[in-house]
């Protein structure tokens, strides 16, 4: 398969005024009717170049003649010489298969009902188009079809029987078109806009799924609401459609007008959705309605460009749940998201910048690094240049490149320009991969502090050699009696190593360094666990506070796998006093009872120089969660009772409540015999306390009785039924997890060709740690298997799960070869997908 390099970016050939689109729908032959009007580019000449794949050419006319072309598997191509000289207009009708589209890219069918998915490049498989971001059209639409609801990007025009029309004022980029056709129901409501304008507002649904709307709307208007007020930017068409489909390869996509979501990032009841899917779904929403600024107004020149976008959305989503909630809980929530996944991928063979510079298959390339990494780039920025010159640069942003397809030079272009800072230190955060390393040292004499900074970024694949980043260091200084010395401060790192000097202080102060994580970096720090222990009970900023806690959680697990320890008291009792002190948001203190994971922890014992053993690993794991429990054994039961949050309500309070009642109720279990958690079970009338109790006693090695009742419950909702396969698969044993998985996919209920489904099972097998490296490679085997079927199926999803193998370097001699044998058996399958092919590849090495 053909490599893509940034560094050969060509404008194209021809540019998009208008598309005209007629779809005549049906399962296997739909028509696709298109009629573009391509002006030349003046400065590019050359062949019309159009992508196209999967299509059954029909017809095909420029400017009403028939015309010499070539075609192969992904392109038409027409001769410069056979072109008018000027402007023209091509038409050509293709013909298409949505049914038995099970890639689910491009059009495809989903419970009956059509719909499309277009980014990255999804759109040559509808009709043959110039597609890349930079080129961008006016698109009108007509669709045909006897389904009740036919939708398309932008404003209804016109509709009769079996028929709709859409015009979207906006150009756009082929990414961005969307055609949903369906028995659907709307959940409908409206906005109005800050210079008041009336907005329609739906969400459409299944038959049945009606009831779990409303949450999602009222997400979609405070979104609409909250970009308005942050960053004064209005929407802007008569109509914004959100449609639910039950088969999607990712969350969500942003099309103008006509946002698809996956149902499972849509849909949500206190029956049937935990508050994280509360929390997920508020997030999403924002997400893609956010992108109507960042993103479709403003997109990118090309796909290397993806987190110009994904970046600045990611980080526009946080900053909007974290004023809907809680800023520091979300923080903390980020940074664990952060490392467990960005900090993976950059610590193996699939590390890369946040704007790679190559790519074969650019599906491969929507990762935690482009998305999360590229928006803590965002916040490393707003925190360097302040607020007010973050919102100006913003401002400039919106006004400059409106309406165009633009690169991170255009963007940074504008923060420069506020400033009048240099920012070409700074842009080496898109282009150098790997997370820097910093470590301090601290020294006091006389009455200053001294804090020096080193840093280092370890080599990842194609660079060796990496230079110094700049880092926004957030330090605070605290006294002895707790009382703060020295506010945030934020320290600006650019060099290798750098010292910063605090005078006038009456005695050695203790420091609190990278408050609210400043910079996406592994800090060493050589303190003594009194240290942390003190932080943990007086640190001010709230991300340290909780950092502190889990230093001290990850140094006990640390000795206990390897030198056999008995957790340490000390660590025990700071945690305790966390556990139970009111004056703390609940939600807080169950993230600082939460353990490092056991892949986290993997990754530490790696980065010392050790081989993790994945059952160790585990057994000590709970072994200190039996320690806890026992530890904590005279207040649980009294938190239990106290912590019960009364009627539903999906916010920041019930749900930090619940959260840490179902820490509580884990821990509890390993005690109680499961009783109240079965008691609970019994009463519970929401989801997140229904399946918490479920977790909680299939942790504790019970639940056999009260999974089989979950099923006859839920068995016919298919997001619940989802949480049922997984909830086995995460709590599973590391010797029965094979075997739980395989049983679980003979179910009826199985079906690898659902994404949410096959993620519930594989996802599953793939975050159990032991689990999946089973010592007898059994979980290697069954994830390769599933994968090599799934992948003449569906090659985005194959292609994403294959990142379970990204961290085997890190294992034993054993595990490493029963690892590669897979990676190899995969890679022999015939006619293995390019996104597979290049992932596999990747993770080779
Ligand atoms: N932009 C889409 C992701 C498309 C993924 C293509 N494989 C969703 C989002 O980031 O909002
Ligand atoms: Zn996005």
């Amino acid at each position: 398969p053909q490599t893509i390099y940034l560094k050969d970016y060509a404008a194209p050939h021809h540019w998009v005024d208008t598309v005209h689109l007629t779809f005549t729908l049906a399962p296997q032959a739909t028509r696709v009717l298109s009629r573009i009007a391509f002006v030349p580019n003046a400065e590019n000449p050359g062949d019309l170049v159009l992508n196209g794949e999967q299509l059954t050419l029909l017809s095909l006319r420029i400017d009403g003649e028939s015309v010499e072309y070539a075609v192969t598997d992904t392109h038409l191509t027409v001769a410069q010489a056979d072109l008018p000289s000027g402007a023209f207009t091509f038409e050509a009708e293709v013909e298409i298969s949505p049914q038995t589209n099970t890639a689910l890219e491009g059009l495809y069918m989903s419970s009956g009902m059509y719909c499309t998915q277009c980014e990255a490049e999804g759109f040559r498989k509808i009709t043959y188009y110039p597609d890349r971001p930079d080129v961008m059209g006016v698109f009108t639409v007509r669709v045909e079809s006897e389904l009740p609801v036919l939708l398309s990007n932008g404003n209804p025009v016109a509709s009769g029987k079996g028929w709709a029309e859409w015009h979207d004022p906006w150009k756009k980029p082929a990414y961005l078109f969307a055609l949903v056709a369906g028995d659907l129901i709307a959940h409908n409501d409206s906005f109005t806009t800050m210079s008041g304008k009336e907005v329609d507002l739906n969400i459409y649904v299944r038959k049945g799924d009606e009831d779990k709307c409303a949450f999602g709307m009222a997400a979609l208007k405070a979104s609409m609401t909250w970009d308005e007020e942050v960053y004064g930017r209005e929407y802007d068409l008569d109509i914004f459609n959100i449609v639910a489909v039950d088969d999607f390869n990712m969350g969500a996509m942003e099309n103008k007008g006509l946002n698809i979501f996956n149902s499972s990032c849509v849909l949500a009841s206190p029956e049937t959705s935990t508050d994280a899917t509360f929390e997920r779904v508020e997030g999403i929403i924002a997400h893609e309605y956010f992108h109507n600024w960042t993103g479709n107004r403003i997109t990118c020149r090309d796909w290397f460009q993806l987190c110009l976008k994904e970046g600045l959305t990611v980080y526009r989503d946080q900053m909007f749940s974290g004023d809907m909630r809680s800023h520091p809980v979300k923080r903390i929530e980020e940074v664990l998201q952060l490392r467990a996944r960005q900090f993976r991928e950059d610590n193996g063979p699939l590390a890369h910048p946040v704007r790679p510079e190559s790519f074969v298959e650019i599906n491969n390339f929507y990762t935690a690094t482009v998305y999360e990494k590229g928006a803590e780039i965002i916040g490393m920025l707003r925190r360097l240049v302040g607020d007010e010159a973050y919102y100006a640069g913003c401002a400039l942003y919106f006004d400059r490149f409106d309406g165009q397809a633009v690169t991170i030079e255009d963007w940074l272009a504008c923060f420069a320009q506020v400033t009048g800072r240099d920012l070409a230190q700074f842009q080496q955060w898109y282009s150098q991969a790997g997370t820097p390393r910093l470590s301090v040292t601290e020294a006091f004499s006389g009455d200053s502090f001294t804090l020096t900074f080193t840093q280092e970024t370890p080599p990842t694949p194609g660079q060796a050699v990496k230079k110094p980043q700049v880092l926004p260091i957030a330090v605070g200084l605290i006294a002895a009696d707790g009382t703060e010395v020295l506010p945030t401060t934020v320290l600006e790192m650019t060099q290798a190593s750098q010292s910063f000097t605090f005078s006038g202080l009456a005695a050695r102060p203790t420091a609190s360094i990278l408050r609210d994580f400043s910079a996406p970096v592994i800090l060493t720090r050589d303190i003594d666990a009194t240290t942390r222990a003190f932080l943990l009970a007086h640190d001010t900023d709230p991300f340290n506070k909780w950092e502190m806690g889990r230093m001290l959680a990850k140094d006990t697990l640390i000795a206990m796998i390897t030198r056999n320890e008995a957790p340490a008291g000390d660590y025990l009792d700071a945690l305790k006093a966390v556990l139970t002190d009111d004056s703390l948001d609940p939600a807080f203190r169950a993230l600082t009872l939460g353990l490092p994971s056991q892949d986290d922890l993997a990754q530490t014992l790696f980065d010392a120089g050790q081989t993790p053993d994945p059952m160790a690993i585990y057994e000590a794991r709970e072994a200190l969660r039996h320690a806890l429990a026992h530890h904590f054994a005279d207040v649980l039961p009294d938190l239990f009772a106290q912590l019960d949050a009364g009627t539903f309500k999906p916010d920041a309070d019930g749900s930090g409540k619940r959260s840490l009642r179902m820490s509580v109720l884990s821990l509890l279990s390993l005690i109680d015999a499961g009783k109240a958690a079965q008691g609970l079970f019994e009463s519970a009338d929401n989801m997140t306390e229904q399946a918490g109790s479920l977790l909680a006693l299939l942790g504790a090695g019970k639940g056999e009785e009260e999974l089989a009742s979950f099923y006859a419950q839920w068995f016919h909702d298919r997001l619940v039924m989802d949480k049922w396969f997984m909830m086995q698969v995460a709590t599973a044993a590391p010797l029965e997890a094979a075997q739980i998985v395989a049983k679980l996919t003979q179910h009826a209920d199985f079906n690898a060709k659902n994404p949410n489904r096959f993620r519930a099972v594989f996802g599953a097998l793939a975050a159990n740690h032991a689990g999946f490296h089973a010592p007898d490679g059994g979980g290697y085997k069954l994830l390769a298997d599933a994968l090599i079927d799934l992948d003449s199926l569906n090659p985005q999803t194959t292609a994403r799960l294959c990142t379970a193998f990204e961290t085997w370097r890190r294992y034993d001699g054993d595990r490493q070869s029963m690892i590669r044998d897979q990676l190899m058996r995969i890679l022999a399958k015939p006619d293995l997908s390019r996104d597979t092919t290049e992932m596999v590849t990747r993770i080779l090495g």
